[in-house]
């Protein structure tokens, strides 16, 4: 029967700290439940500590419809009322989102930055270098483990969770499986993505040396190429990184690394003792480059760290000569920058790191000239001042001289051709070719398109010779062969949603929905395996894709290809964009019209609803530069500015000049990520999930409530969920019959046990016989008046519906206690 006096330990939903814990006293009532509520000083203190112990808060009644299943979650606790952490989140008792966040948080605090969840890694950044987990002991203690040594059981039993350990199933999968393998970090902004890329990567470069004694673990000697391959990363990001509000070190790029090895011994004995697949190269693809933060920047943030670096460079004038005496604020696109270091370092520390790493991807004297006078031509753009030229308003010119004429002089041009391209602009019909003068603002515009222009010819050069310096297919000979294994590791902007949305938010978010798709797909065939060892039937489980959204965005006469008309069509804009993808998708659930605001739209994303402004849409889709700033970069004597085609850094075919749509921004990104899905589709992936878990940016300390945002967005929420897809929670068979004998009415529900089975499959009747009787109240209809079953019982566990777990145990005799011992036995293993 019902005991009145029981008492669990609960969460309750708390509008400032998300979830905070609390104490149910007794079974809820008419929809209500008397919850007490511990006082405690501040969020970092929030947590199970102690029980019933803690300081008694207020006692209120809390409505159970405010929570799902009408039901508050029940906190993962031992006897003592301390909750319990799991390195593995799969094994929490109770899962649910408060449940996930507090554990990350308990680990958080204690320095383990890093939780399981199935094979999904959660990192949360712990903005402070936890030296100890990266040393090369540790490196060769997880390759150890989980590559060398040979064990029928899952070896990541009892071993704390880790990058490392990402990193070595993927040697392993490739190596010993011989499959290509990829990682997928995602998060937020700030979250840790790139420096959990580098982390993996040099595991990578270290596991590849076979296995290691503990004597020899701190001797890492990398060869050339590996040294190369591990460099190639700082370098990107001095041309693709800058400061930004939210990271010091913010990729504004995305990047897809592939780690090639030479994997042409594998199908031969796998052996155990020596590596037999090597690391022999890398080649890197990078997406959207932002391109804006060449020309602007908010006062708090920074463009791209290299600019600073070279201003900061000791024997910048050997680049040209006029730089010598130059400061930051010399240079409009630069300025004043408060920041002294990045990453420990000052800028001229960067500058040298830079140049060595260049030198070392092959770039000799000449062309390391080439490129900071190509960074000087794009800074000397932004000194450009127009003004109308002879009093016509129509008209405009240069009026700052001593600068076109500098500008003219890095270029090689002659400065009045310089100067007319800025501010005329040639037009073409089909019988005549002739030219219109350009205000001041769109001379200036033409100056500022030019810059980001020849910076984005920087970057891509940059990434060409790293490319080339590293690549296996041109640079290897050994193996002979000419296709490699293939780790991919891709470091791509999380999902934004700022006060302001706009074409790159859009941009950024469709990727997200790309990846969350493959995400979805891996989670589901996982727990697909997972009931089918238990010998579960599949019809039950359902979960929600986001097909929909995906239509909206790039299905035919989605946002994309509506976007992409308006760019063709002659006067096309922004305003006729938003209402004809309005009209035409008007059916699509995910979109969200704005009544008030007819430049503005949103759509549904898996990870929140977005609302997007649509200014400047159709220009930033535009990747066509006038053909006036065409001819100067081409007439320019520097050979990184003059390069016509854009580095095509994919290695395939050059794009058509006939088809207009592809040569759209986002036709070319859609173009990109669909060849990334299919490249990713052929490989095993694994995934990282970023957590910024404050946004100080400071140790130790949790922020509920943008974890949890992140949480979600990050599908980890929904990933564990539906890793428990439809039963979301599961007890031991064992567990089942020790908990909730008492709700078991024997003789109108017998079990079906027989002497002859094994105890296992005792267990299973008895557990069957048991929730069929216990839970026969909690049985609902779904929509085509079935049955829908709160538990399905397999070989070994129970697994039920979201709320059922719940349901048992606030009708069950005993209380905390109960909840408690449970929870022990679970962790040791034994029920
Ligand atoms: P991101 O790549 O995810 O942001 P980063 O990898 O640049 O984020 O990490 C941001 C900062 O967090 C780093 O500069 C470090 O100071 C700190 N950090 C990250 N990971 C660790 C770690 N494992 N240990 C210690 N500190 C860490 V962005 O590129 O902005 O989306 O566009
Ligand atoms: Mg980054």
């Amino acid at each position: 029967g019902k005991d009145e006096n029981a008492t669990s330990h609960v969460f309750v939903i708390d509008p400032q700290y998300g979830w905070r814990p609390a104490i149910q006293e007794g079974a809820p009532k008419n929809g209500k439940a008397l919850v007490s509520i511990p006082e405690y000083k501040s969020e970092d203190s929030m947590d199970c500590d102690g029980g019933r112990a803690a300081k008694k808060g207020e006692q209120i009644y809390i409505s159970m419809k405010d929570y799902p299943f009408g039901v508050l979650p029940l906190a993962n606790v031992d006897v003592n009322g301390n909750l319990v952490e799991f390195a593995d989140m799969v094994k929490l008792p109770y899962l649910h989102e408060a449940a996930i966040l507090y554990n990350l948080k308990r680990r958080h605090r204690e320095g383990k930055p890093y939780t399981r969840t199935g094979d999904i890694i959660i990192a949360v950044n712990p903005f402070q270098w936890l030296t100890h987990l990266y040393t090369e002991k540790k490196r060769s203690y997880y390759s150890n483990r989980l590559v060398w040594e040979q064990t029928d059981k899952d070896p990541r039993d009892g071993m704390e969770p880790h990058v490392y350990e990402v990193s070595a199933l993927a040697y392993k999968g490739l190596a010993f499986g011989n499959v290509d393998q990829s990682i997928l970090v995602s998060g937020e902004s700030g979250a840790g993505k790139t420096e959990t890329v580098k982390i993996a990567m040099n595991h990578m470069a270290s596991v590849q040396q076979g296995p290691k004694s503990e004597a020899d673990a701190d001797v890492t000697q990398l060869d050339p190429v590996v040294d190369r391959v591990v460099q190639s990363n700082p370098l990107l990001e001095a041309f693709g990184n800058a400061k930004t509000l939210r990271n010091d070190n913010s990729s504004r790029f995305g990047k897809y690394l592939q780690l090639q090895f030479d994997n042409s011994s594998a199908g031969a004995v796998p052996s155990y003792t020596r590596s037999t697949c090597k690391l022999v190269g890398s080649k890197c693809e990078v997406y959207l480059l932002e391109k804006n933060r060449v020309t602007q920047h908010t006062e708090m943030e920074r463009t791209y760290h290299v600019f600073y670096q070279l201003l900061a460079a000791p024997d910048k004038q050997k680049y040209w000569p006029k730089l010598a005496g130059k400061r930051n604020e010399d240079f409009k696109y630069v300025g004043k920058s408060s920041t002294t270091k990045i990453e420990d370092m000052t800028d001229e520390e960067h500058y040298h790191h830079t140049v060595k790493v260049l030198r070392m991807v092959g770039v000799d004297d000449n062309m390391l000239k080439e490129l900071f006078v190509a960074i000087a031509i794009v800074l000397q753009c932004g000194n450009l001042v127009f003004g109308a030229k002879g009093g016509d308003r129509d008209k405009s010119e240069v009026t700052t001289r001593t600068e076109i004429k500098d500008l003219a002089e890095l270029l090689g041009v002659d400065d009045a051709v310089c100067e007319l391209a800025f501010t005329e602009r040639t037009m073409k019909t089909r019988s005549e070719t002739y030219k219109v003068p350009l205000k001041t603002d769109a001379a200036k515009e033409a100056a500022d398109s030019f810059a980001k222009e020849v910076y984005g010819k920087i970057f891509l050069w940059v990434v060409d010779q790293v490319n080339s310096a590293t690549n296996a297919e041109t640079n290897y000979q050994g193996g002979g062969r000419d296709d490699f294994g293939i780790i991919g590791l891709l470091d791509i902007f999380g999902f934004e949603s700022f006060k302001v949305n706009r074409f790159e938010q859009l941009c950024i978010n469709y990727a997200n929905e790309k990846l969350q798709q493959k995400f979805t797909e891996d989670v589901f065939r996982a727990v697909q395996e997972e009931y089918e060892s238990e010998g579960i039937e599949l019809a039950e489980i359902t979960y929600d894709d986001n097909t929909d959204v995906l239509d909206l965005i790039e299905g035919r006469g989605g946002l994309l290809a509506m976007l992409n008309e308006e760019c063709v069509r002659p006067g096309g804009n922004d305003q006729d964009f938003v209402q004809k993808a309005l009209m035409a998708n008007k059916t699509s659930p995910c979109l969200i019209v704005n009544k008030t605001d007819r430049m503005s739209f949103g759509v549904h994303h898996y990870a929140g609803k977005v609302m997007y402004d649509a200014d400047k849409f159709v220009s930033s889709n535009q990747d066509t530069l006038p053909t006036d700033l065409e001819e100067l970069g081409k007439a320019s004597t520097n050979s990184i500015v003059s390069k016509t085609e854009a580095a095509d850094t994919s290695g395939k075919p050059k794009r058509q000049k006939s088809n207009i749509v592809g040569q759209t921004i986002w036709g070319k990104y859609k173009t990109q990520l669909a060849s990334l899905m299919t490249n990713l589709r052929t490989t095993s992936s694994r995934y990282i999930r970023c957590i910024k878990p404050n946004m100080r940016k400071v140790p130790v300390a949790m922020e509920h409530v943008p974890t949890i945002e992140q949480l979600r967005c990050a599908g980890v929420v929904a990933a564990v969920t539906l890793a428990r897809s439809a039963f979301p929670n599961r007890l031991d068979n064992q567990a089942v019959k020790f908990r909730y004998n008492s709700m078991w009415d024997k003789n109108a529900y017998p079990s079906k046990q027989t002497n002859s089975m094994t105890k296992e499959q005792q267990a299973k009747c008895i557990a069957e016989a048991i929730l069929t009787c216990a839970l026969k109240e909690k049985e609902t209809k779904n929509k085509e008046g079935k049955i829908v079953r709160q538990f399905v019982v397999g070989h070994t566990k129970s697994y039920f519906r979201a709320g059922a777990l719940e349901y048992l145990e606030s009708n069950r005799s005993t209380g905390l206690d109960a909840q408690a011992t449970t929870i022990q036995k679970y962790m040791r293993g034994a029920v």
